[in-house]
Parts: C-alpha cells; structure tokens; sequence
C-alpha cells in the first residue's frame, strides 16, 4: 500500500530529500510462529484488537532511529478531526511517527503508553489506518521547504487561505484553456490581465463560495 507514497508529492519530497519514508511493520516484532499482531478482545464482542507488544517493539525501534522527542501520532476515528492548521504544525516537527491500525483497534495500553496524539481523517470507518497515515503523509509533504514548485500554491489552497479576520476560506474556481468548453467561457474577468481586479474577484468567489458551501467555517 505504502508504494503509492512513491509518487505525486510525497515522491517528489522524497527525490528532493524533504521526506525520508521509513515503514516499520509490528510483524517483524512478534515471537511466535504465526507472526500474530491481533488477539481477542477482553470483555468479549466482535473483531480482534492488535497486541500492545508488537507496537511497543516497533514504535521502540523507531525512536532508536529518530530524536527523543519524536512525536507519536496514532491515526484513529477517536482521534481529533484533521484540520490543515495542524498539518501545518506538524510539517515543523523534524520527525514523526505514524501508527497505522487495523482490526478494531489497538491495546489502550499501547495508546497510554506510546501515543503522543491521536488524530482522525474523519467521520467514518476505515478497514485500517494505512490510508489515513499516507493521507497525513501526502499533506505534509506538500508544505516541506522547497517541495512545491511555487510556494504560492500551498498557501492558495483551500483551508490554507485566511480572509482578513483569519478565517478558513475554500478556493476559488479555477479555469485554463480551452477559452471555451462545451459552450461554456471562462469568466471575462479572468481574462482581463488586470492583476488586481481578478485577485480582488477570486477573493469575492472564496467568501461566496465558503458562505454557500460552508457556513460552519
Ligand atoms: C481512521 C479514520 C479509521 C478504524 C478501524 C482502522 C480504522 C481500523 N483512522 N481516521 N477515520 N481507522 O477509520 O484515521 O483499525
């Protein structure tokens, strides 16, 4: 799963020596033939939980590697929702370390004792943590120095642009050639060369766009 971090930005991170991917699995920490990582749950109910051993041994062996300080991050529904404003402060850390989790989930001990932070991708039910780590991963990757072609373009994105009260804002609708598609023009505007007309209405367009599409934000 993890090959797909060898592409698209992450690659490219990766090629410019921004990011370097260590992927450690608990498998190579376990004792016993069958290379378990999972038992059943105490208390009984559905699904296996992933053993505290094997994590702890991984996460150990990671930190060995890393400073002291390295922090822990725990990718997990019962984590806080992801926001850019955290990516953003965790693309400052020099180094992290992502748990990625499968089955129900992993021994609460291993949590008390390991994780740093818990954080979800979102609202919903994933087979296992892998995504979310490469998603975690993909997003940083765009915000490490000297990764992005223009700079500029990370701080265009939506949830990256503020309006003037520091307040989230989507992005504006974006256009390129053909000047016509299927009958449809690209907004006069746009085509104007006037600088400070089309900054002024892609502003216009992010605060309509998040007002219509957004209000929570
Ligand atoms: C998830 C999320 C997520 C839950 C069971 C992995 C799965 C399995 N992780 N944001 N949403 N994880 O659904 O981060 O262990």
């Amino acid at each position: 799963m993890f090959a797909a971090l060898s592409v698209g930005m992450p690659g490219v991170a990766q090629k410019k020596q921004a990011l370097t991917l260590n992927i450690v699995n608990p498998r190579d920490f376990t004792k016993d033939a069958y290379r378990r990582v999972d038992d059943r749950p105490y208390g009984g109910g559905p699904g296996m939980v992933m053993l505290a051993e094997p994590l702890s041994k991984a996460v150990q062996h990671a930190k060995s590697l890393l400073p002291a300080s390295t922090k822990v991050i725990y990718l997990s529904p019962q984590g806080f929702v992801l926001k850019q404003a955290a990516v953003t402060r965790m693309a400052s850390e020099s180094a992290l370390i992502l748990i990625a989790g499968r089955y129900e989930g992993v021994d609460e001990r291993f949590i008390d004792l390991y994780v740093d932070e818990e954080w979800s991708i979102g609202d919903y039910v994933l087979s296992g943590g892998e995504l979310p780590a490469m998603v975690l991963v993909d997003a940083l990757s765009r915000l490490l120095p000297g990764v992005l072609n223009d700079p500029e373009s990370a701080l265009q994105d939506s949830f990256s642009l503020k309006d003037q009260h520091d307040q989230v804002l989507l992005d504006c609708p974006h256009y390129t050639r053909p000047d016509v598609f299927e009958g449809q023009s690209v907004p006069e505007v746009l085509l104007s060369g006037n600088h400070l007309t089309i900054a002024k209405w892609r502003e216009q367009q992010r605060v309509l766009r998040t007002r219509q599409r957004r209000p929570d934000l």
